[in-house]
């Protein structure tokens, strides 16, 4: 069974991405910005999120007044998110599935005060599959802890080109951006960082005998 060979636990790949494949795929970014433009989502409380956030793929992440959701269309322009990028769907066979594809990879754009609290990735049907996060741009300082709120934290640079993985046992662990450091890459023309993640949203239909 392909679920038992999946790698366990957190993973950080750094400078997976080189120079060139980053402007690459900081490009692809932009065209699906273009298409699907970035938006600030709010909590279901109603507070604004300090990133902004658009995505691509089949399935959308969404947070605003009536709930955390996935859903298959642009919040305001109504229209479907645009395709992944190959070289994230090539990571995601490398890295994750080459026989299940990512339905959703959410796009989020920090500013030199942007954060992001502590949280579960946990709005997915089968946690066997682990989530891909690729980093562009100035570097963030990631905070990761156990499944539990409260418990023991550790904090990670992310610097532009790492791709980490949250698999197995830390696919539920609690997570955040502390803060990022501004000015610490010149990927993006006016600073900044895109944080990229990848997820599996329904459970993989039967596999293709
Ligand atoms: C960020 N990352 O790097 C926030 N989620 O900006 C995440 O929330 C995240 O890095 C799931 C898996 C990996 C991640
Ligand atoms: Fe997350």
């Amino acid at each position: 069974m392909i679920h038992l060979e999946r790698m366990s636990g957190f993973q950080l790949l750094p400078g997976r991405l080189d120079p060139k494949a980053q402007s690459d795929l900081l490009a692809e970014v932009e065209r699906v910005i273009a298409a699907a433009p970035l938006f600030t989502p709010v909590t279901p409380g109603g507070q604004p999120f300090s990133v902004r956030m658009t995505n691509c793929g089949p399935l959308g992440w969404m947070s605003d007044r009536a709930g955390y959701r996935y859903q298959a269309h642009h919040p305001v322009t109504g229209q479907p998110w645009p395709a992944i990028p190959k070289i994230l769907l090539d990571l995601w066979s490398e890295l994750v599935d080459p026989a299940v594809p990512p339905e959703a990879c959410l796009i989020n754009l920090y500013g030199p005060t942007a954060r992001m609290g502590l949280h579960q990735d946990r709005d997915e049907a089968d946690f066997g599959f682990a989530v891909l996060s690729v980093s562009l741009g100035d570097t963030a300082v990631f905070r990761i802890g156990g499944t539990t709120r409260g418990g023991k934290t550790r904090s990670v640079r992310l610097a532009s080109g790492d791709v980490c993985l949250l698999a197995g046992e830390d696919r539920l662990a609690f997570h955040g951006i502390d803060r990022v450091l501004a000015g610490s890459s010149r990927l993006l023309a006016g600073g900044g960082r895109y944080n990229l993640t990848l997820r599996r949203v329904s459970a993989a239909g039967p596999v293709n005998l």
